[in-house]
């Protein structure tokens, strides 16, 4: 694959040479182009819950303990792992800027209900928190905000700063709650072969992260990566936030149409028969089509196993390779040898799970690395077809000739222009239309959801212990919470719709001005071949606040509650349901249309601006063809490009 792209390089940067003093024809095109092909970057993004085994699971599949592994939430920060020759590995470290720790502590006090103006006034608050004033749910944030304070002496001179450490240091440093607190984000490069061929992995934050920032991150992983590997532990699978996650992929992908998703049980050791793991993977199946996403891939495996054969195939006398094997086989007497290995290895699931990953990401690296070559190819052929055409048009011009193409050009400049006037009708309006409809569903899809956001915010856990009033409450601020972080998950997809619906309009439109311009041998391009639009409003809903409803807004149906036994047998919660629905889709509809309305409009003025913008470089290009009419002919030229465009036949 790396021969067929560096093969399509030396071919684009041979033709660019040959062709680059041609007048008339233009080949910045063709830069980028280059430029993308000679980055062979493939990166595949790993998400999951805390704990879920994402480290291990990465670990396991490049074969050496890079990451660290914890059973207490440590990882809270983005780590990537790239390739490097032997002399420039190092590990870098990049804490949290003052801005980002901000954020953090301001939305984790936030979410305990507490609120400081600034960082050091946050200080003084976390010094007032005690972890057992909160509910089990909420401590994990109490005790980040501890630690957090408990490094900030040692810390602050750090932030905003980045520095080389080795991966011991690295280990150190995120094993220590109080500094990993600080720590933005790591940068590992390995001298490591399967890395050395391009590829990137990113281990992230849990995706029940406490931190709203990192749902953008997420999200950008998202769209961008090549390849999402999802890691569930065998025994939770699919928690809220695992579905909030998923159901975010698959808006993604559905815009995107592509399925970019592998997910792994992780700690399939656990499993205690067959039948159970049998059932455990047709959930995980059931529950991730239920979300959206079509024809999952999912894998079982044992990040541990797969470590102890790794290490026991390199030395079967590892004790502690031993013992690990020993104990999640639950089998006292097993002994490494060349057939038990071979089958541990089987068990554990991890090379083919790698297997298959890798040969995803480079054979859809390879698929898009030939179609841009192709796009590329393509276009160069137009230009040069069209340059000859109006080469050889001029050769034979007599005054008649010349003058009856002065005609048509000018024929071509008015309907351009006439288009042009009546661009906001004809396209610009159609879409927002459009994308009112596609608001109208996101909003229905909120509707669809509320039953199941209720039951899972008022569940019968939740008031076994406790005053029902605080329970409530409690109850009523998650619901209102999950709503709106739903909100934003359709927010998000809607936006990279709308990217993409923009972006099609326009390059409907120059497609066909495009074909227009060849008819009448116009060389010069304004369209490089891509499909890229000038639109962009996905950036506008990362950087807007979360979307907020206020749970206070359920308070009212409380009176529906008079104890568990009535609310959760007798109807007391369906009631409430019913009641409190039309309340808090009044509320969630009213944020999505305004955000919605307001994508609408930024969308459509950025579709108008980049209509604008095109229509006066194609108006150029008319002006200049008209220019060139009356220059003298270069019979010479024809000749030249008959050559280069065989040659771009034979590709
Ligand atoms: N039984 C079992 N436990 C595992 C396995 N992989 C990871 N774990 C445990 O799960 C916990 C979390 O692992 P880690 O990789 O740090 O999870 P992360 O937070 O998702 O990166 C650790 O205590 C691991 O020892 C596995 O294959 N089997
Ligand atoms: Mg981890």
């Amino acid at each position: 694959m790396t021969q067929d792209r560096e093969l399509y390089i030396e071919r684009l940067v041979k033709l660019q040479e040959s062709v680059r003093d041609i007048s008339g024809i233009d080949t910045r095109f063709m830069d980028t182009a280059i430029a993308r092909l000679s980055q062979r970057q493939m990166v595949i993004a790993v998400f999951g819950a805390f704990s879920a085994g994402k480290s291990s699971v990465l670990n396991a599949i490049l074969g050496r303990p890079l990451l660290v592994v914890s059973p207490s939430p440590t990882t809270a920060a983005v780590t990537e792992l790239r390739g490097a020759t032997k002399d420039d590995a190092k590990v870098q470290i990049a804490a949290k800027t003052e801005e980002e720790l901000w954020r953090d502590v301001e939305s984790t006090l936030q979410a305990l209900n507490r609120h400081a103006s600034d960082l050091s006034a946050a200080m003084a608050e976390i010094d007032r928190l005690t972890v057992t004033q909160f509910p089990v749910a909420y401590r994990r944030h109490v005790r980040f905000l501890k630690a957090l304070r408990d490094g900030y002496e040692d810390m602050r001179a750090r932030l905003g700063t980045t520095w080389v450490a080795s991966v011991e240091d690295l280990r150190a440093f995120s094993a220590d709650e109080r500094y990993a607190a600080y720590v933005g984000r790591v940068d590992v490069q390995v001298d490591d072969p399967l890395l050395q061929r391009g590829f990137v992995f990113v281990d992230t934050p849990g995706v029940d992260s406490i931190h709203q920032r990192h749902t953008n991150v997420a999200f950008s992983y998202m769209r961008e990566a090549d390849a999402v590997l999802f890691v569930m532990y065998y025994t939770h699978a699919f928690s809220q936030a695992d579905r909030e996650f998923l159901l975010q992929l698959a808006g993604v992908q559905d815009v995107s149409e592509q399925n970019k998703l592998f997910a792994a049980i992780n700690a399939v050791d656990l499993a205690t028969s067959d039948e159970e793991r049998e059932q455990v993977r047709a959930r995980v199946i059931s529950e991730l089509r239920r979300l959206g996403i079509r024809q999952p891939r999912v894998y079982e495996v044992s990040a541990q196993l797969a470590e102890a054969g790794r290490r026991l195939a390199v030395d079967a006398t590892d004790a502690d390779a031993l013992a690990l094997a020993r104990s999640r086989l639950r089998d006292e007497t097993w002994q490494p040898d060349a057939a038990s290995l071979t089958a541990l290895c089987e068990y554990a699931g991890v090379d083919r799970l790698q297997a298959d990953l890798i040969q995803y990401v480079e054979s859809s690296a390879d698929g898009l690395a030939a179609d841009l070559a192709r796009r590329t190819l393509a276009t160069l052929r137009e230009q040069l077809v069209a340059r000859q055409r109006e080469e050889q048009l001029r050769i034979a011009a007599d005054d008649a000739a010349r003058s009856s193409r002065l005609r048509e050009l000018d024929e071509l400049n008015q309907r351009m222009e006439a288009a042009r006037v009546d661009s906001e009708v004809r396209l610009v309006r159609p879409l927002a239309q459009e994308l009112h409809e596609l608001l109208f569903h996101a909003g229905e899809r909120l509707r669809f959801a509320y039953r199941d956001l209720f039951r899972e915010a008022f569940h019968p856990g939740r008031f076994r212990l406790g005053k029902p009033t605080d329970k409530l409450r409690e109850a009523a601020t998650e619901l209102a919470g999950a709503i709106g972080r739903r909100i934003d998950i359709e927010l998000r997809t809607f936006a990279l719709r709308a990217e993409r619906l923009a972006s099609e309009v326009l390059t409907g439109e120059k497609t066909h001005w495009e074909e227009e311009m060849s008819r009448l041998s116009l060389a010069g391009a304004t369209h490089d071949g891509s499909t890229a639009g000038g639109v962009q409003v996905v950036d506008d809903v990362l950087n807007a606040a979360p979307a907020h409803l206020d749970g206070g807004m359920f308070e009212p149906f409380f009176r529906h509650f008079s104890s568990a036994k009535q609310f959760f047998e007798g109807g007391g919660q369906s009631a409430m349901m019913e009641a409190t629905e039309p309340v808090a889709m009044a509320a969630a509809k009213e944020i999505l249309a305004t955000r919605g309305q307001r994508l609408v409009e930024r969308c459509s003025a950025q579709l108008e601006t980049a209509l604008a913008a095109y229509y006066g470089s194609a108006a150029k290009r008319v002006a200049n063809g008209r220019g060139m009419a009356d220059q003298k002919p270069d019979p010479e030229l024809v000749n030249r490009l008959q050559h280069v465009i065989a040659t771009l036949a034979d590709a």
